[in-house]
């Protein structure tokens, strides 16, 4: 719909890297997932809504569980890893992975009743999750650095003010510290929506980001908005486009932004990413790797529906981050 094309840097995969079809269970949307590297495998959690995807009906969420030996083929674990549903909580979803220290860490989302959060767990084995901490409504795409700094872990969030922006969707990407993962703070703005050209709505944190020798290369979503397109996908109106973008952040004090791409780097163009699928033209990274090659993977979901992969040389990205 809009006129971004994905940048010449990136080589998507040829089709997604893993479908509804894939999963031994229950399983309609499968999609934005984190992936990370851990005990010598590729390991995804990935958003998993349940229902029925021929009938559109969707039943609830939990995060599903894949292993790879390339980051290409994956192999679902037989049943989901984790899920979130009390009185309170009605699901936890999103999910970003990040190993830090030899620990793996998981945030995602959760839908309260009063209002949308940001949850952290760690695991050792993807069975057991011991919960850290949940923010206060609403925040979400949270992702935390591999690294601590000065002592303290770092996470990139966005939180979402509604009435001192006038109740429009402008959504900026904040950074907070903690010592313990619990207790945050330090809390400072590192990109408002107005940074970023093709975004004219609001804009997010995506995957965990990767050191670099030039800074962190770090992913975010950035959304436009087409009022009045009416049906798109599953809904009878959806009006926004989603796209990933690529920035690079002071290695010292990544609330400082070096370099933001001026321009998309990955937008949706193929059949099941414009024209089938719960909610179209949405492309939304949650994991991305650097190999020892320079090879950046960048795993996004698409439409709402499958998880996709995409592939750029690290040097390009930091290119295209400075132009
Ligand atoms: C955001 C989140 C994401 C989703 C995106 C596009 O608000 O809910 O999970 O991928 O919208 O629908």
């Amino acid at each position: 719909m809009g006129e971004y094309v994905s940048a010449d840097i990136i080589r998507k995969n040829e089709g997604p890297v893993l479908t509804r079809k894939d999963v031994p269970y229950n399983a309609a949307l499968v999609f934005n997932a984190g992936v990370t590297k851990y005990n010598g495998k590729y390991v995804m959690a990935f958003r998993n809504d349940y229902g029925d995807a021929e009938k559109h009906v969707l039943e609830g969420t939990n995060i599903g569980l894949a292993y790879s030996d390339d980051g290409i083929k994956w192999e679902v674990a037989p049943k989901p890893c984790f899920a979130m549903k009390t009185d309170e909580i009605e699901r936890a979803y999103d999910p970003r992975l990040t190993v830090i220290d030899g620990k793996c860490y998981m945030c995602f989302a959760i839908d309260t009743k009063h209002g949308l959060c940001g949850g952290i767990a760690s695991t050792e084995d993807f069975e057991h999750f011991d919960f850290l901490s949940m923010s206060v409504p609403d925040n979400r795409n949270m992702v935390l650095l591999p690294e601590k700094l000065n002592g303290n872990f770092v996470r990139l969030e966005r939180p979402m003010p509604v009435y001192s922006r006038r109740h429009r969707d402008r959504f900026d990407i904040w950074l907070s510290e903690s010592p313990d993962l619990t207790y945050w703070g330090k809390s400072r703005l590192v990109m408002g929506v107005e940074d970023v050209p093709f975004a004219d709505d609001k804009i997010g944190p995506a995957a965990p980001p990767v050191k670099t020798e030039k800074g962190w290369l770090t992913t975010f979503h950035a959304v436009r908005r087409f009022p009045g397109r009416g049906k798109n996908g599953w809904q009878d109106s959806w009006d926004k486009e989603y796209y990933a973008g690529v920035a690079l952040l002071d290695i010292e004090d990544p609330s400082k932004v070096i370099g933001i791409g001026k321009k998309p780097l990955i937008v949706s163009d193929r059949d099941f990413e414009t024209e089938d699928g719960f909610r179209l033209d949405v492309v939304f990274p949650g994991g991305m790797i650097l190999e020892e090659s320079g090879e950046v993977k960048i795993y996004y979901g698409a439409s709402d529906t499958v998880e996709c992969l995409a592939v750029a040389d690290v040097n390009d990205l930091i290119a295209f981050c400075l132009e």
